[in-house]
């Protein structure tokens, strides 16, 4: 019989050198957040019957939305542990300093506490994205610049999904794994031990709605992924995905291979996805599983950051996939594409 190994063990089991129990404890920490986030989550169907959000519940308090509440758990389980020097959230507008009657640690949590809300109404999948970096000056209390660090520098990343069953995905920069939520045992167990990119991959995932507002070299793009475009060997279309939840898409992706794409438009020339948030910790995930995330132009991870709330076009899955979309939009403008990786 195989061996159950819940996460904690896992954590422990496969710590960093360098993690000693600050950073091992941060790692639970989101793990338990995330089952108070998939408890109400589950529950999100009830809201109609039992009070909706906006409106006053029984004891007079008025209901928070499920994105405003999953901030607010992130928040609480991390602010007084004493490992973070500060954190930041895509739901607030500032760095979130850790309160003056707190310790302070030497990490720095950046959380998209629920991405894809607008799918919670629908009860399509959701998810919580996260990253870990140590933070710049340990002696000092969190600053902007402890957040506005390059994906390259992140420690750990991961995601939790709120699908048919609640996962959580992470990576400490030793291979990807994720861990299915038991809601009987309310323990995550580990079912997906070193996760890699399948090649070849079998899925691509974009707003086709956009595609007018994209340059030619994207559309030419979308057209090669359809096998319509570009040398005889390329021709095997890959099929079409598109939930409109970043976590769910991605993970699909990533266990059966492909890639996530949210590109320029032409009134949008950072597109849509979140560079602190969402597109660095899926890029350190990626590269993880053997894949890579790019902005267009470069890797997603090199990209030295300014705001907090900056967003990035996102490419992100199979080499071979990425490499073809940066070779195509370096010859749309002139640039020389002899050092990119054949795409396949
Ligand atoms: P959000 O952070 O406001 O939830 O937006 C991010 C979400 C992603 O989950 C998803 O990939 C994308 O928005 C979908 O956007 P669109 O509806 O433009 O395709
Ligand atoms: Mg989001």
């Amino acid at each position: 019989m195989s061996k159950i190994v819940t996460i904690e063990r896992f954590i422990l089991e496969y710590q960093p050198d360098y993690a000693r129990g600050e950073f091992t404890n941060l790692l639970y920490d989101i793990a338990l957040a995330a089952k108070v986030i998939a408890h109400k989550t589950n529950r999100a169907g009830l809201t109609d019957i039992l009070g909706r959000a906006g409106a006053t519940n029984i004891q007079g308090e008025q209901q928070q939305k499920l994105d405003v509440f999953a901030d607010d758990i992130i928040f609480r389980v991390c602010d007084h542990t004493g490992r973070l020097c500060a954190m930041a959230s895509e739901e607030r507008e500032e760095i979130i300093c850790i309160p003056e009657q707190f310790k302070k640690g030497s990490y720095v949590l950046v959380y998209d506490p629920l991405d894809g809300s607008s799918n919670i109404d629908v009860n399509v999948s959701i998810g919580t994205i996260f990253g870990i970096y140590r933070c710049v000056d340990w002696d000092l209390r969190g600053r902007e610049e402890d957040v506005l660090q390059a994906g390259r520098k992140l420690v750990a990343a991961g995601y939790v999904l709120y699908g048919s069953s609640t996962m959580l995905v992470y990576t400490t920069g030793q291979g990807v794994h994720g861990f299915t939520l038991d809601p009987e045992l309310g323990e995550f167990l580990l079912s997906h031990e070193n996760m890699r990119l399948p090649d070849p991959p079998a899925y691509y995932s974009v707003n086709h709605a956009y595609y007018h507002r994209w340059s030619p070299a994207v559309q030419r793009y979308m057209r090669w992924l359809q096998g319509s475009e570009g040398e005889e060997e390329h021709a095997k279309p890959l099929s079409f995905r598109y939930i409109g939840s970043l976590v769910a898409d991605f993970h699909r992706n990533l266990l059966r291979g492909g890639i996530f794409c949210y590109p320029a438009e032409t009134k949008k020339p950072n597109g849509k996805i979140r560079l602190l948030y969402e597109a660095n910790p899926l890029a350190f995930l990626i590269e993880q599983a053997g894949g890579y995330a790019s902005d267009g132009a470069n890797s997603v991870l090199d990209i030295e950051p300014t705001e907090l709330h900056q967003r990035t076009p996102f490419y992100a899955g199979n080499r071979s996939l990425v490499y073809q979309l940066e070779r195509y939009l370096r010859e749309e403008a002139g640039q020389p594409v002899s050092d990119l990786v054949s795409g396949g």
